[in-house]
């Protein structure tokens, strides 16, 4: 049954830079891989409507701005977030390596409320360039399961293969945060109520 409330969840995308992040973010929204769409992407998110468990939520997909560089994202780019999306390359070792580190970087700069089931995704972008590939997918299945079950998948931004199926699952980790972080509600409320009680002053 509908609850007819509407959805906005906020996920931010992660990585070393070139790893594809833009890339598979303007696949996923506009369904192209172009060097233009890279250049006109100025806004700090995009936004997705999509259907997950027959409710329409809208997805806010935040890209960092090249500023990944620097690991300077700020606080407003992780604030909120219900999920985050960390990408490596799997024809680069090293991006494949700075995933525990963004993690890190994640969890300190968000400080979720339940970090052990904060819900992350972990894609393995450029699966076009298999003859080149570095990072061996049992390995970083490996990873993920040893980071407390990420989800994992390996996409092409180039060649659309994957894109649709990593973010429908982002879109339900997304919302699952969500109705987790609904079920602490009755207690917020309950402890509003008690504030007004002694707060003493009222208009
Ligand atoms: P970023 O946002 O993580 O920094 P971009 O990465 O989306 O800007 O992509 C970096 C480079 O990798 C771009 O090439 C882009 O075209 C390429 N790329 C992204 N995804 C894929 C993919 O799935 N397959 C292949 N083969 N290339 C990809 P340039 O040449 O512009 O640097
Ligand atoms: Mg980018």
């Amino acid at each position: 049954m509908s609850t007819g409330r509407k959805h906005l969840l906020k996920v931010i995308i992660l990585g070393d830079s070139a790893v594809g992040k833009t890339s598979l973010m303007n696949q996923y929204v506009n369904k192209r891989f172009s060097q233009q769409y890279k250049a006109t992407i100025g806004a700090d998110f995009l936004t997705k409507e999509v259907m997950i468990d027959e409710k329409l939520v809208t997805l806010q997909i935040w890209d960092t701005a090249g500023q990944e560089r620097f690991q300077s994202l700020g606080v407003a780019f992780y604030r909120g977030a219900d999920c985050c999306v960390m990408v490596y390359d799997i024809t680069s070792v090293k991006t494949f390596e700075s995933l525990a580190s963004w993690k890190e970087e994640f969890l300190n700069q968000s400080n979720p409320k339940d970090s052990e089931n904060f819900p992350f995704v972990v894609l393995g972008n450029k699966l076009d360039k298999e003859p080149d590939r570095k990072v061996p997918t049992a390995k970083s299945q490996q990873w993920c399961k040893a980071n407390g079950d990420i989800p994992f998948y390996e996409t092409s931004a180039k060649e659309a293969v994957n894109v649709e199926d990593a973010f429908q699952a982002i879109a339900k980790k997304a919302l699952a945060q969500v109705k987790d972080e609904e079920d602490f509600k009755p207690n917020i409320d309950l402890k509003k109520k008690t504030d007004k009680k002694t707060g003493g002053k009222c208009c």
